[in-house]
């Protein structure tokens, strides 16, 4: 697979998919082909590759990703520290291995077998029966091999509400919404674009990594909404990623979006992940999403720059039947 299919007929709108047929109401399957593995990164088309390289002005390259080992104690309590082990063969030469790695520990892309709806299941109704360690369908080996590169854009929320007298509370595991999200680009000049790949810094980790805050775990993040879930797919963004735990706001205990109906009838025990956005975004309209990405020095460039608008790549870990991966990002100004 070495590049996404041109989209050759518009795309519904969200409002659209809601009145498709029964079986695929409120999703985005079969709209990319029925194998369809990339989802919203179809939206990188090579024009608009083309396009964003002209971006490139500096030459100048700003690391996007924490180291792995960024987080002693684990953010989500499953996922712990990796070892990392140096051993020589002789005394000329060293080698390495790590143990105990989660992909997902530090900056990362979630592939869409990350979540399935529990009412609906995984993207474009794969079969859950395939979704095991070293199988294809939905890993992200899908996307180490059609990679990713284009238009990235910041919309750096925490300097704009800092700009209007409304810093985000960290502690408070506030949502930040669609009027925000238009509101800081709006701040920053910048139009955004179908095939951007849209970051989103929240400051988190500026507050709680930089200047080193007991994390409590509670996040700042994107609000649970449908209309937050209509403003990522009507904005064919090809990726969404933001500096914080879990893109939107974490826990999801705010959320405005409804139960799934098997933990309304009480056949699913309510969890964390009840109302969680992952569960919209991921298997319903195959929109990749990414967490924990750097964003504070691209902000100060951006700041500096007056321009919020780069080239950016990542490649995940080739790994068949992965379900997340370091993020590898890098923007180029
Ligand atoms: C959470 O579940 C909080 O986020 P993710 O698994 O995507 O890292």
């Amino acid at each position: 697979m070495s590049s996404s299919p041109a989209i050759t007929r518009p795309l519904p709108s969200y409002r659209q998919l809601q009145l498709r047929p029964r079986d695929v109401r409120g999703t985005s399957w079969g709209l990319f082909g029925w194998d369809d593995q990339l989802g919203s990164l179809n939206h990188l088309h090579p024009d608009r590759i083309r396009s964003a390289a002209r971006l490139i002005t500096e030459g100048r390259r700003i690391n996007l990703n924490l180291p792995l080992t960024a987080f002693s104690k684990p953010l989500i309590a499953h996922r712990g520290h990796i070892h990392h082990e140096v051993f020589g063969l002789n005394e000329f030469h060293r080698d390495d291995r790590i143990d105990n790695f989660f992909p997902q520990a530090s900056t990362q892309i979630d592939s869409l077998r990350h979540f399935a709806h529990p009412d609906r299941g995984f993207y474009n109704g794969t079969d859950p029966a395939s979704i095991t360690a070293g199988t294809a369908p939905l890993g992200i080996q899908n996307v180490a091999e059609a990679g990713i590169a284009g238009r990235g854009v910041l919309l750096d929320v925490a300097r704009y509400r800092q700009w209007c007298g409304r810093p985000i509370d960290q502690d408070r595991g506030e949502q930040i919404s669609v009027a925000d999200l238009e509101a800081t680009a709006q701040w920053q000049n910048l139009t955004l674009e179908p095939g951007d790949i849209v970051l989103i810094r929240t400051g988190w980790i500026e507050h709680f990594v930089r200047h080193n805050v007991p994390y409590a775990g509670i996040s700042c993040g994107l609000e649970q909404s449908g209309e937050m879930a209509a403003w990522l797919w009507d904005g064919q963004f090809s990726l969404v990623a933001a500096d914080n735990v879990a893109l939107e706001a974490w826990p999801a205990t705010n959320s405005q979006l409804p139960p799934a109906r098997a933990e309304v009838k009480g056949a699913l025990p309510r969890s964390s992940h009840t109302g969680m956005l992952h569960r919209i975004l991921i298997p319903l309209l195959g929109i990749y999403i990414g967490e924990l990405w750097d964003l504070d020095e691209l902000a100060r460039w951006c700041q500096c720059a007056s321009r919020y608008a780069f080239f950016l790549t990542a490649e995940p870990l080739h790994v068949r039947g992965g379900v997340g991966s370091p993020a590898n990002a890098l923007a180029i100004v």
